[in-house]
This record gives C-alpha cells, sequence and structure tokens, in this order.
C-alpha cells in the first residue's frame, strides 16, 4: 500500500533511494500526485524546516533532506504537470550583484521549493535587471534576495527600487546574515526572514496564500 507517511519520512532521514521507491510505488498504485507531493514530500520538508529553525537539526542535514525531496520531485514533476498541480507561487531568487555567498540562498530555493513553491534560481551576482527582467519573463509573485557582505547589502535596495520603477506587481523579500527586519524596512522591501524555514513562511504570505 502507498506510504505517504514513509515519504515523509525518508525525506526527513535524507534517504534519497528510500524516497525514489516509494515514490515510484505510490505512483503506481495511482495516488494522485499532488497528494504524493504535500502529504509525502512537502511534508516532510516541513519538518525539517521545524527542526532547523529550533536549531535541533543543522545546514547538513536540510541539504540532505532537500537533495531527498529532490530525488521524489525528479520523478513527479512531469505527473504534476499533467494532473493539471500548480505550484503555490513563483519565486525568483539570487544572491545580489557582488556577493558570492550562495550557501545560504541554496537553501532558502531548497526550503520554498520543499514548501510548494516554483522557484528560479538565478546564481550569485545578480544586478536589479535581471532579477526584474526574470520576474516577468518567469511571471514571479516574489522576488527573493540573500547577501552576506555589509558591503552587498545596498544592492538589495537597488534592486527594490528597480522593481517599483518597473510597476511590475511583485513583493520582494530578503535575508542573508547581516541583513534584518529594520534594514527591510528602511528599503521598502516587503518581507524579512532570519533563515530558511521561516522564508517559506514570510513567503506564502507574501504571495497571499495562507498563515
Ligand atoms: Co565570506 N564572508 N567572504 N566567503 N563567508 C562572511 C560572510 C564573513 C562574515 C566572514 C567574516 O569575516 N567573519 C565576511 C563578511 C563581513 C561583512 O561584510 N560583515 C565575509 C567576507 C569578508 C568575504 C570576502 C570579502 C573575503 C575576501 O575575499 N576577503 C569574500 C567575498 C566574496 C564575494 O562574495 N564577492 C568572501 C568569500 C567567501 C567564500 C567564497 C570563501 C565562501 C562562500 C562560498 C559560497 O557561498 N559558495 C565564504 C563563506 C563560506 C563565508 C562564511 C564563513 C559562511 C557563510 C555561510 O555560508 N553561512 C561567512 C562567515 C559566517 O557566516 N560565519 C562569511 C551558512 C549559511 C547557511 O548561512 O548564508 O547566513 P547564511 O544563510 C542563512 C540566513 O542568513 C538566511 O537563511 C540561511 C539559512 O538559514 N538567508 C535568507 C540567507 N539568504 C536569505 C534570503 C532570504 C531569506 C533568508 O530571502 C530571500
Amino acid at each position: 500500500m502507498a506510504d505517504l507517511e514513509g515519504i515523509a519520512s525518508a525525506v526527513i532521514e535524507g534517504k534519497r533511494e528510500v524516497v525514489t521507491q516509494k515514490v515510484k510505488q505510490a505512483i503506481d498504485e495511482k495516488v494522485h500526485p499532488g497528494d504524493i507531493l504535500t502529504k509525502g514530500l512537502i511534508a516532510g520538508m516541513a519538518v525539517i524546516g521545524d527542526r532547523f529553525r529550533k536549531n535541533e537539526v543543522y545546514v547538513p542535514e536540510v541539504l540532505i533532506a532537500a537533495r531527498a525531496m529532490r530525488a521524489g520531485m525528479g520523478i513527479l514533476e512531469p505527473l504534476l504537470v499533467k494532473s493539471g498541480v500548480k505550484p503555490l507561487a513563483t519565486v525568483v531568487i539570487g544572491t545580489v550583484k557582488g556577493d558570492l555567498h550562495d550557501i545560504g540562498k541554496n537553501l532558502v530555493a531548497m526550503m520554498l521549493q520543499g514548501g510548494g513553491f516554483k522557484v528560479v534560481d538565478l546564481g550569485t551576482d545578480i544586478g536589479p535587471e535581471k532579477f526584474v527582467s526574470s520576474a516577468q519573463e518567469s511571471g514571479a509573485s516574489i522576488i527573493g534576495m540573500s547577501a552576506l557582505l555589509t558591503t552587498t547589502m545596498p544592492q538589495m535596495a537597488s534592486v527594490v527600487k528597480a522593481v517599483k520603477e518597473s510597476g511590475l506587481k511583485v513583493k520582494t523579500m530578503i535575508g542573508g546574515a547581516p541583513v534584518t527586519q529594520s534594514y527591510a524596512d528602511e528599503i521598502g522591501a516587503d518581507g524579512y526572514s532570519p533563515d530558511a524555514a521561516s522564508a517559506v513562511v514570510t513567503a506564502t504570505k507574501l504571495a497571499g496564500l495562507k498563515k
């Protein structure tokens, strides 16, 4: 019998092969792809996110769980498209211009993906024009920016300004070790998150969804 709880547990434990095997089994048993996603893969990543926020697990465990989740997503994605299951919203994410730090940004991207968002990851050293044009092309609801250097933080203000000037109806959210809520308020960003798990909560709110 399809074991959605088992999929969630295997994600939590980072057991990629078990996730793959159980997702295939659930597909064979005609479980709806949307249920495999939400009650299996996303449920598992939600637990990891919660534990990460409480410092019960650390970056390596999150990366391993995200890798397991991605293995399942790889099998599920074509079926999700076919069955019309839509992502919650699209988030364009990147590290701002002049900044090459991407470990935290990658974690945020993975958690967002695990939370049901479609993520367009632009990488590092991304200027305002690229953020804006990618959001336009992908129909994103949110632009997410990461910065790890005090010298690159002002780039976030440039992106917020560029978004406003473009007239795009897209929310902006920021994060990274030196970034704070008061900095977000100062530059007029719509949201701030201190860590990858709470980034999912912030994005959910900004996209006008539940929570
Ligand atoms: Co650099 N570095 N680094 N570095 N580096 C720091 C950031 C630094 C604090 C080290 C120090 O001096 N103690 C310092 C910055 C000082 C400052 O500006 N205040 C620094 C410096 C100075 C530099 C260079 C200038 C060094 C040099 O060349 N002289 C240089 C700059 C290069 C550049 O970017 N142009 C540089 C280079 C590098 C490496 C390339 C060697 C490497 C980066 C590798 C990579 O990312 N692929 C590196 C690393 C690894 C670090 C430290 C050690 C670790 C950063 C990290 O990955 N943390 C860092 C010191 C430290 O933090 N202890 C340091 C783990 C990661 C999971 O956390 O990124 O904070 P973090 O992400 C968190 C949250 O912040 C949040 O969620 C994540 C997960 O919970 N978050 C978001 C992040 N983005 C978010 C976005 C959101 C929401 C939440 O919404 C969209």
